[in-house]
């Protein structure tokens, strides 16, 4: 067997695991009624240099509150608090705002929390009893939730909604030795060159491999389940894989550079140019994912204070960025499609 086969198997294995876990409950949800939104990975931290959130956290918060307006329920999906390199009161006292708005959609009956590999302390019920309750008493952190959807009462598709990280060899086997690695090596490091990460998002051979082993995962699951993920800070949504907006490609910047003759002039496109490409550079080229069985939210830690999430409204999922392209506390729709026919496509 290679290596990809078994690194396919075990995320296979670990997600089936969850899948099958007595602890799995589910939710029944009507097509067109259900609003729900599911944001991941967070990272919030200390709002020291090694904090992943705290560009975000701007977004975020003007997210929840429309959010919370709209009646959504929210769905936050693991890895929401660092925990690898922070301790939990420390984390939980450095974002009072982000838990009393989320502590709304909770006292709403609204919220469902999730761990993820670097918030996995909320395993255990004591910790969640002695570092959650006080903010959002009586809270449920669980691993994966189902949702079952139905169209006037009759089934039409089931979505599973988990962290994603399950059955990764550093995550489950050897979780306390990661644990270490990061608290002791990555993060002093990371504190004095001060730049976003977490693992894997800074791996794009393992993010890749990681998307494929999932989606593989959801395709050959007999029970025809749409997987909802994050854990891998990239975005995916149905058959296309939406990349970083781009303003305009690099051949029209460059026409129009050889055209200009004024310095100032010049100078702005020469500038955006050189932004074009090293934007182009960075984006890999799309994993067709067909049928569309595999969602992920990508994250709440852009380095550049975006944060994506998935919509399920009116009708629709949705991938959405906060703020616009203006930088207004607004959503941009990204991608869209029917949820129906999502549901009939993966059913096929
Ligand atoms: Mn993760």
């Amino acid at each position: 067997m290679s290596a990809e086969d078994d690194y396919a198997r075990r995320v296979a294995d670990g997600l089936t695991r969850a899948f099958d876990d007595r602890a799995t409950e589910e939710l029944r949800l009507e097509v067109d009624d259900a609003r729900l939104v599911v944001f991941s990975d967070h990272h919030r931290g200390t709002r020291d240099g090694a904090d992943d959130f705290r560009r975000c956290e701007r977004a975020y918060n003007a997210a929840l509150a429309s959010y919370l307006e709209r009646g959504f329920r929210l769905a936050v999906l693991g890895d929401a608090e660092e925990l690898w390199e922070c301790r939990p009161g420390e984390v939980l006292e450095s974002y009072p705002r982000t838990l009393e708005l989320e502590g709304a959609f909770h006292a709403a009956g609204r919220l469902e929390r999730f761990w993820g590999n670097h918030d996995d302390e909320w395993r255990s019920r004591r910790s969640v009893a002695r570092h959650l309750h006080p903010r959002l008493p009586g809270l449920r952190v669980r691993e994966a939730l189902k949702l079952r959807l139905t169209d006037g009462g009759r089934e039409v598709g089931l979505l599973f909604l988990v962290h994603g990280h399950q059955g990764t060899l550093d995550s489950e086997r050897f979780s306390w030795l990661s644990r270490l690695v990061v608290r002791l090596v990555w993060r002093p490091l990371q504190r004095r060159v001060g730049f976003a990460s977490t693992t894997p998002s800074r791996d794009w051979a393992l993010r890749e491999r990681h998307d494929v082993a999932m989606f593989a995962w959801a395709r050959a699951h007999p029970a025809r389940p749409v997987l909802v993920a994050g854990h891998t800070h990239r975005p995916v949504f149905a058959s296309e894989r939406p990349e970083p907006r781009i303003a305009r490609p690099a051949a029209e910047v460059r026409a129009e550079l050889e055209r200009a003759q004024d310095t100032e002039t010049r100078a702005r496109l020469r500038a955006e140019l050189e932004f074009v490409v090293a934007e182009e550079r960075r984006v890999t080229p799309p994993t067709p994912v067909e049928p569309p069985c595999y969602f992920n939210t990508g994250c709440c830690s852009f380095g550049d204070g975006d944060v994506t999430g998935l919509e399920l409204a009116d009708g629709e999922i949705r991938l959405v960025r906060w703020p616009d392209e203006a930088g207004r506390p607004q959503p941009v729709v990204l991608a869209r499609a029917p949820l129906r026919e999502v549901l009939a496509r993966v059913a096929a």
